[in-house]
């Protein structure tokens, strides 16, 4: 993969565009850098934002729960922190965010974006319910990013959705109990499985009821 590192940009997954595939963007600054459904993404100096250009696959949230697990492991290998991964896009310490993923997917390839709060300082709207790592003696940012490429490349080699899935289930906050937001409808219950693509099973009482990527945010509840 080819790493272009550059200080201050837009959003890395928007320039990412313009990359060929198996790019890599990573910046210092990001002006405009977005969540999904365009929500802003808190992006100041000290923390990691990077994105991965890769090849359309027939299901890019796959490329997602990498992006998650490989945060995950990266942020534990280097500080010795176990975060826990929250449906569909994030990393949690305790109950505040400390990572966020993105996808976008365009005709032939995928974007992935990772944001992760290092020892960047964070406004005052985001305190309660955003973490930042914090440098100490252990943590450094440059370790979590070549850590974080590690992982990530070596999912990548063959794409194995069951044993993706199964480090993802380990790691994640399958067991607590959550509430899903639709536009229409809010549904509570214990965050059960995934199924074979993804998507997420909230158990209520006696029924199973399988949550979409898109139209449902969750909350954390543990
Ligand atoms: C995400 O969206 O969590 C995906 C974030 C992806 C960011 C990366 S950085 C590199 C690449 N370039 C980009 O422009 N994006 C990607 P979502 O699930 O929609 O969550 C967004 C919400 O998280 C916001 O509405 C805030 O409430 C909260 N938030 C914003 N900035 C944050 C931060 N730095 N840390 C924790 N939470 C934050």
């Amino acid at each position: 993969m080819k790493v272009t590192r550059l200080k201050k940009v837009s959003s890395t997954n928007d320039i990412a565009k313009d990359y060929p595939i198996g790019s890599v963007i990573i910046a210092e600054v990001q002006t405009k850098g977005h969540g999904r459904f365009r929500r802003g993404w808190s992006s100041s100096k000290g923390g990691i934002y990077i994105s991965l250009v890769l090849p359309m696959i027939d299901k890019p949230q796959f490329y997602t729960f990498i992006g998650c697990i490989s945060a995950l492991k990266a942020i534990r290998d280097v500080t010795g922190t176990k975060s826990i991964i929250k449906w569909p896009n994030d990393l949690y310490l305790k109950s505040k965010k400390v990572c966020g993923i993105l996808t976008i997917n365009e005709e032939d390839k995928s974007i992935v974006g990772i944001g992760i709060n290092v020892n960047n300082a964070l406004p005052g709207h985001l305190r309660s319910k955003a973490a930042t790592l914090n440098f100490s003696s252990r943590s450094d940012k440059e370790l979590i990013i070549q850590s974080l490429l590690k992982h990530f490349k070596s999912y990548l080699k063959s794409i194995d959705e069951k044993q993706i899935l199964a480090d993802w289930k380990i790691n994640s906050f399958l067991g607590s109990k959550v509430e899903a937001k639709t536009l229409n409808n809010t549904i509570q219950g214990i965050a059960h499985d995934l199924d074979a693509d993804g998507f997420l099973i909230i158990k209520t009482g006696n029924k199973k009821i399988r949550v979409i990527e898109g139209d449902v945010s969750v909350k954390l509840k543990r």
